[in-house]
């Protein structure tokens, strides 16, 4: 199952909003076959990991690892039970239940009416934690969150306006390896969020550019219509979803939307729920402080990476504060990733 899971992460990036699934076939202590699912809409890690195996005359005695219970429905892809059963697959040990309603225990059931021995509960905790994305859309109803800030050693997100206007924007608190992580995670999330005064300040890309893999959804919160249309995040480049108090007359450019927020109520909540809605199963909040603080107060998180730099400012916009679980501190070069659960 431990391989199962490595494998599984190999094609988050991709398979996302389907569950990035792990799966081995084993005969003899010996693996037959590895697969993972493929990109979103193509075959499930179950399908590619039985491909891969040379003589299928072994399947008939070998035991599948998966980290998801085996889907049972026709989606985009056939059951995988059918094709398990075809191949007269005689034991399947599961990580974890699907929690979409058209599975949530039909696999299991089918498989082990048809005679197949079925174990379930598998390394659960850590396949928890590799499908988090996909269980929180349908046990939460809203994405998986994880928040991102870098502050000055003295605990600024950015230093004053003044100090600001002489240096070049954005300004880096953090080295280019720290930079790099945050393009890895842009990359596993399916959508980015950021503040008005993000985009105003930093003129931000938001997408993923030093590491491979597709570039997330970009949420834009911009109550007031402020972005300006020459700015990076309105080049139509990449699905873009921005947050109004109403929605302007023109329409945004290319694969641009607008939705309607009420700014007078807490916006957190509200905004999970648009996501929920447009299918987006994790979202990177990625500042600024006003925005990350809008989602702690309201207690709408799940991880956060805190990366203290070597800079002190002195004075500025004070990085949020947050108590969680600590999972890790690391240092890259000279600055400090922090790693929090919100337990
Ligand atoms: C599996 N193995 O690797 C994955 C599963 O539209 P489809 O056919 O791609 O089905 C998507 C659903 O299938 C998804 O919502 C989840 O319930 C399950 N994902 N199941 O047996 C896999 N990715
Ligand atoms: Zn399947």
């Amino acid at each position: 199952m431990r391989r199962a899971i490595q494998l599984g992460k190999s094609g988050l990036a991709l398979a996302a909003p389907n569950p990035s699934v792990g799966c081995i076939l084993v005969v003899n202590e010996t693996i037959i076959g590895e697969g993972f699912t493929s990109p979103f809409g193509g075959p499930h890690a179950e399908v590619n990991a039985i491909k891969a195996v040379k003589d299928k005359s072994l399947l008939a005695k070998a035991t599948l690892y998966v980290t998801l219970e085996p889907c049972s429905h026709f989606g985009k892809t056939p059951p995988c039970v059918d094709l398990i059963m075809t191949h007269d697959i005689p034991r399947v040990v599961i990580g974890l239940l699907d929690p979409n309603p058209k599975v949530a225990g039909n696999g299991i059931r089918a498989l082990k009416a048809s005679g197949c021995e079925v174990v379930s509960g598998v390394l659960a905790a850590e396949c928890t934690r590799l499908h988090k994305r996909f269980l929180s859309h349908f046990q939460k109803k809203r994405p998986y969150i994880t928040l991102k800030w870098a502050e000055s050693l003295d605990g600024y997100i950015a230093p004053e306006k003044e100090a600001r206007a002489k240096n070049p924007t954005p300004f880096w608190i953090t080295n280019r390896y720290s930079r790099q992580y945050v393009h890895r995670w842009r990359s596993e999330e399916m959508a980015i969020l950021v503040g008005t005064n993000t985009v105003l300040e930093d003129n931000p890309k938001l997408t993923v550019r030093d590491w491979v893999g597709p570039p997330p959804i970009r949420i834009l919160l911009d109550r007031y219509g402020r972005i300006p249309s020459d700015h990076h995040v309105l080049d139509g480049s990449t699905r873009t979803i921005i947050f109004t108090e109403n929605s302007p007359a023109q329409k945004g450019p290319k694969d641009t939307v607008f939705e309607e927020l009420d700014f007078s109520k807490p916006l957190a909540q509200q905004i999970c729920t648009h996501l929920y809605q447009h299918n987006i199963h994790s979202v990177l909040v990625e500042g600024g402080s006003k925005t990350l603080e809008t989602f702690i107060d309201a207690g709408l998180w799940d991880e956060a990476f805190i990366f203290k730099g070597v800079s002190i400012f002195k004075n500025g916009i004070k990085a949020p504060t947050l108590a969680g679980e600590r999972i890790s501190t690391q240092s890259v070069l000279k600055d400090i990733l922090i790693h929090l659960r919100n337990d």
